[in-house]
């Protein structure tokens, strides 16, 4: 690939530079060339992190403090090329939440958007501005910005799911604002199944008109996306690239389901492998089902159900199935696409 000069550096020069820097000025000819890429250059490194050694890490936290007193009992999973910047990627937060039996993690919202993807346990809720669904392993769940958000756990066991939040994005912009609820759990004002039943049936109410970005449905349920998966890879020939894959979508208008996340699930049938993929967009998978291999670049990746893994922008991704096997993901690629810059590229270049 060609490239532009590196201007030479001169005593005379550095000494100009030092001499500027006290005003505020810097010469941009210093650093356009790591600036203006020919193409992504990324601190974002490939990562893998596996359930069963991040698991027992996550129980010590239980052990350490209430979900009550941390707010949010999370780990965050944090990318190796960027640490201490609480992100997975450049645009993207991850973290695995426990919530603990009997436990409450108190009412607050903010703008930041958050989707949940349920990795174990079962009978634990989430309550969306007074209204509560229950989340099942698999399950797709958005608390969208600026809504009253609390969870808690009524089952007897440990309950655990990721959480994908639009966090740096809100960060970079400087356009966070948080308040906590006057009370640690929020008024239940509608039913459970409400939502469902007026906007996750091809149904809308008659005369409502979304008032926000994000998908008016906020559970989409793993039972209804795995069997999609299914009757698909039954009657139809895999993608090369990405096998069976759907993405998620807002009923009300058909785009994502979140403004600034976008969120897909794809099987991959037992022994196929992906044609190798990239894009702008840097995606956190979620292994739910089977186990596999994903190459990331020139790195390989075992998973197996519960593991959690992130591929940088534009580094080449393919996946070999062991077994039958299902992958959650999100990414920003709708703020990408908004903005008119999200590529992809199929195959070998
Ligand atoms: O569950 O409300 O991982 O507000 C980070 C921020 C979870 C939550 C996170 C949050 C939440
Ligand atoms: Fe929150």
């Amino acid at each position: 690939m060609r490239s532009e000069p590196i201007a030479a550096r001169t005593p005379e020069r550095e000494a100009f530079y030092q001499h500027i820097s006290g005003g505020n000025l810097a010469p941009l000819w210093e650093r356009l060339h790591a600036l203006v890429t020919a193409e992504p250059v990324s601190p974002v490194q490939p990562a893998i992190w596996h359930y069963r050694e991040v698991r027992p890490h996550l129980m010590r936290a239980g052990e350490l403090i209430s979900a009550e007193e941390a707010t949010r009992r999370v780990l965050i999973l944090e990318n190796p090329g960027l640490k201490g910047q609480t992100s997975i990627t450049h645009s993207l937060f991850a973290g695995l939440q426990l919530i603990l039996p009997g436990e409450v993690a108190p009412a607050h919202r903010h703008t930041q958007s958050a989707l949940r993807f349920i990795i174990e346990g079962e009978g634990a809720y989430t309550a969306v501005d007074g209204e509560r669904t229950t989340m099942h392993p698999g399950d797709f769940v958005i608390t969208p910005s600026w809504t009253w958000h609390d969870h808690g756990n009524p089952s007897s066991a440990p309950m655990v799911w990721l959480d994908g939040l639009d966090i740096p994005i809100v960060r970079l912009l400087d356009a966070s604002f948080a308040e906590p609820g006057d009370r640690a759990m929020q008024a239940v004002t509608r039913p459970e199944g409400d939502n469902e039943a007026r906007f996750a049936n091809n149904l809308l109410p008659v005369d409502w008109r979304p008032a926000v970005k994000t998908s008016p449905v906020f559970n989409y349920p793993y039972s209804r996306s795995r069997a999609s998966l299914e009757v698909m890879s039954r009657n139809g020939e895999p993608d090369p690239c990405h096998g069976h894959k759907l993405r998620y979508v807002n009923p009300a208008t058909g785009d994502f389901a979140m403004p600034t996340i976008a969120a897909f699930i794809q099987l991959l049938p037992a022994g196929f492998a992906t044609r190798p993929y990239r894009s702008t967009a840097a995606t956190v998978f979620v292994a739910v089902e089977g186990e596999g291999q994903t190459r990331i670049g020139d790195q390989l990746f075992e998973w197996q159900a519960h593991d959690i893994f992130v591929v940088p922008s534009w580094a080449p991704v393919s996946h070999q199935a062991a077994r039958e096997a299902v992958l959650f993901s999100y990414s920003d690629r709708p703020v990408q696409e908004k903005l008119g810059l999200w590529r992809e590229q199929r195959g070998n270049a």
